[in-house]
């Protein structure tokens, strides 16, 4: 049913109903149990959140970042059964470098999980120097393969799109600064081997304020972009600056299928922002902050995992067709 392109069925897909009664328009709505991760689920871990998660062999694994109590940023790999319950290894993932030349990170955060063409990709912010962009893969998520960083620092929020455009690996990423940026736009790049990119296109800048202010500071990818017949739908977050500091919501917009630099529409009110419990209050309060979703080609589900306040993992709901449908009625692009 529905718009999704390419898009398995996923029967077993995290879910509950939206509720009912409501009168306004929430293109998403919160998974009641959240959040569904708590900060202390792995023996050394001081937080759990942005993190990603797939469907793998009928059952969901995953890719977590798991702050310690040193307070040391890692990435972990963790298996579940129902995409809700989850066993995290308690150790960082001991990735197998593909290069021994290869330098250590030092440190790992935000990871985003993607499957293309014959494996599942890593796709992290990795420590050089810096904040820059790590990538690596693993077949079975047992074993992981460290690859090349595959931009300079400073850059956050990677993420791979899940087929080639042309000829080539595409990715958004988010240029930066070594600090806790204040700015930033999301920019397309292209490589025929993930190893040196180029053909760099600008696709989106913070919005102006007037127009749509939780997104005015700076903006970044989510989730992997999902392939719809209306084009590429990217979950990405927007952070406003108020006066007690950054707030980190989320929106969506939709990019041409065949250039994904080119803008069809972007959401002017936010689908998500830090407005429960768990979002405004923990380490960094006021954040959510989405690094995976989940689609059902049968029925158009989604279910987007976000990182809540820095500290733990929540999950939202919602239907493909109508967050895309809600996008093109509200845009600013
Ligand atoms: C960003 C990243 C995210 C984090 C956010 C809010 O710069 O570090 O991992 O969720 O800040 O602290």
């Amino acid at each position: 049913m529905g718009i999704l392109k390419n898009a398995a069925p996923l029967p077993n897909i995290p879910w509950e109903d939206r509720p009912r009664g409501g009168e306004r328009e929430e293109p998403l709505w919160r998974y009641s149990k959240n959040p569904v991760i708590p900060r202390n689920l792995t023996r050394f871990s001081n937080s759990i959140f942005n993190s990603a998660v797939v469907p793998f062999k009928g059952e969901f694994a995953g890719v977590f970042r798991c702050d310690d109590t040193s307070r040391r940023m890692n990435i972990h790999a963790g298996r579940s059964g129902d995409g809700i319950n989850w066993t995290i290894a308690d150790d960082p993932i001991p990735f197998i470098k593909t290069d021994p030349d290869l330098p250590d990170s030092q440190y790992k955060y935000d990871p985003r999980v993607v499957f293309v063409e014959d494996r599942w990709y890593v796709i992290w912010c990795n420590g050089y120097f810096g904040p820059t962009i790590g990538l690596g893969y693993t077949r079975d998520f047992e074993k992981f393969y460290q690859m090349e960083n595959i931009l300079m620092p400073y850059n956050r929020n990677g993420v791979l799109f899940p087929r080639k455009i042309g000829n080539n690996y595409a990715l958004y990423s988010r240029p930066s600064d070594s600090g806790h940026t204040p700015f930033g736009d999301i920019v397309y790049s292209e490589s025929p081997d993930l190893v040196y990119w180029g053909r760099h296109r600008h696709v989106m800048s913070p919005a102006p304020f007037e127009k749509s202010a939780w997104q005015c500071t700076k903006i970044g990818a989510g989730p992997a972009p999902i392939e719809t017949t209306e084009g590429w739908l990217l979950i990405y977050h927007g952070v406003l600056t108020s006066c007690n500091g950054f707030v980190y919501s989320f929106g969506a917009a939709l990019l041409d299928l065949d250039k994904p630099w080119q803008v069809i529409a972007r959401s002017r009110p936010y689908l998500i922002a830090p407005q429960a419990p768990y979002e405004l209050s923990g380490d960094v309060p006021n954040v959510t902050f989405p690094c995976a979703a989940l689609t059902d080609g049968e029925t158009g589900r989604l279910a987007v995992y976000y990182g809540c306040a820095d500290t733990v993992t929540g999950l939202v709901f919602g239907i493909v067709d109508e967050v895309v449908d809600f996008v093109k009625r509200n845009s600013i692009a």
